[in-house]
Formats: C-alpha cells, structure tokens, sequence
C-alpha cells in the first residue's frame, strides 16, 4: 500500500518543521506532499531545502493563498497521478499528531474514507477553549443533521482517502475552501455510498503561528451545508412525485 500524506501549509514556519520530524520518524514508509501557497514566512523554501535531503518529501507550489480546500485538490491530483494507493489529509501545525497515523492506516485496509474524530468515543480535544469547542461541536451537529450523515466529527481534517474514492468523485467540481470541504468530501463520499469509518484521535490546538480559519470561512460552510441539505430534500421529494 503507497501512502501520500498531504501537508497544506500558509505561514507555517515555526511548526511545520517538527511535524514532519515526527511524521517521518513515525511512519518512514509514507511519503509526504507538502502543498505551500507562497508562504511570505518562507515555509516553501524550507520545504524545499528539506525535500532535496529526504527522497520520501516533495513539494507542490501555488502561487496565492487559495484556501485549504484548492491545495488539498491540488495535491490530490499530484498523488493520483503518481499512483499513490492512500492519500492522507494532515495540518501542519501539530494537531493532527503524527503518531496516530498508524491508526487511521489500519483502519482504510476495510474503509473507503477514514476520518480521524475528536468526538468519538476515546477521541480528545487538548487546548482548545470552551467557546471553539461549542463552535466546532454546531459545526458537527448541523451537517450531520442537514445532511444526513451518521458521523460524529464531519468538519475533521485528520483523513484517510482510498484513491479509489477520489476517483470516483468530481474533483474540479469541489470549490469549497476551509471547513465546507471537508464536509463537502464527507457528503460526495457518502452519496457515492462508500464506508466511512471514524477512529478517536487527540486532537492538540497548534502551540505556534496562527490559525487561518475565520468568520467567513464558517458562513460559507454553513451556507454550503443548507444549500445542499436542502437540494437533497428537494431531489428526494422529486423521485418521490415521480413516483
Ligand atoms: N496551502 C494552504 N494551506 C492552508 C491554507 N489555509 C490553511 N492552510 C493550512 O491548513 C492547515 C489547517 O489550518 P489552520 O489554520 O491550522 O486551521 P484550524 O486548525 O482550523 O485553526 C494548516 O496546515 C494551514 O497552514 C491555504 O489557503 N493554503
Ligand atoms: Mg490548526
């Protein structure tokens, strides 16, 4: 099984350098695609200079910031085309511990999307305030329920994809860029009637940089989510009529 995991980053240069220390330690046989947007702090040159030492790193480069949804398209394409069996989302800043990768490897063997969940049972949320939990416990619930699916950590970005999966999904057509996508890829995956399977993880709030979520970012998800929580209803109630 070839394993491409796939690392966005913007302005990460004070942590993306420890977290791909202990991914490379952790797991050696997986290889690492890091997608940078021209990171002003220097984090793709950094890559770049580590990439020429270690034949298990590459690096995509965009030219803007373009929202973690398009990078991660971006390296999807970059894996598919090089044959790659999994493609494993991780963030750059430490909260998706490297460590726990072996589980959601384990896991894909019998899944088609594996999704490492903070709100599983055993799963944690370390260092994160009280009020980003209650935001990130509606931003679960509200997908869930508007679309349907029976998961406990929709907006997750600790994932395993079968590249079979992502095949079969319309890749150029996804345009949503932070939470949205994931919850985007969740629902095409489950419309497409795949396994998706959830493995508890602990999650740790990145101790340097910054976060590049904002507002916007959470009302275009919840937009997105009504939208086609909606549109699906409307399908359905049409087959119904048609009998
Ligand atoms: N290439 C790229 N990476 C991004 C972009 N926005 C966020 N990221 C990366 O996506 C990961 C998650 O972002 P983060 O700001 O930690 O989001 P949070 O964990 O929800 O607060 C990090 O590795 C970021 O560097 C973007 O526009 N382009
Ligand atoms: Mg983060």
């Amino acid at each position: 099984m070839r394993v491409l995991t796939i690392i966005p980053t913007y302005n990460e240069i004070e942590s993306l350098p420890l977290t791909l220390r202990r991914l490379r330690a952790a797991v050696p046989e997986v290889d690492v695609l890091v997608v940078d947007d021209n990171s002003p702090d220097g984090t793709g040159r950094w890559a770049d200079q580590t990439a020429a030492e270690d034949e298990n790193v590459h690096v995509l480069h965009r030219t803007e910031k373009n929202g973690l949804g398009g990078a991660y398209i971006a390296g999807f394409g970059w894996g598919l085309d090089r044959g790659y069996d999994v493609l494993v989302e991780m963030d750059a800043d430490g909260s998706h511990q490297p460590e726990q990768l072996p589980r959601l490897l384990e896991a894909i063997q019998s899944a088609d999307l594996v999704i490492g969940s903070r709100r599983a049972p055993g799963g944690k949320m370390v260092n994160w305030p009280m009020h980003r939990k209650l935001i990130s416990a509606a931003g679960s619930l509200y997908p869930r329920l508007m679309l349907g699916l029976d998961l406990t950590d929709v907006t997750a970005g600790y994932r395993a994809y079968r590249a079979d999966t992502l095949r079969q999904i319309d890749l150029a057509g996804v345009q949503s860029r932070g939470y949205g996508f994931q919850v985007d890829m969740t629902f095409r995956t489950a419309q497409l009637g795949k396994r998706i399977v959830e493995v508890p993880i602990t999650f740790v709030e990145r101790e340097f940089g910054e976060s590049k979520m904002s507002g916007d970012i959470i009302t275009e998800a919840v937009a997105s989510v009504t939208r086609w929580g909606l549109a699906a209803r409307w399908e359905k109630l049409q087959s119904l009529l048609r009998g």
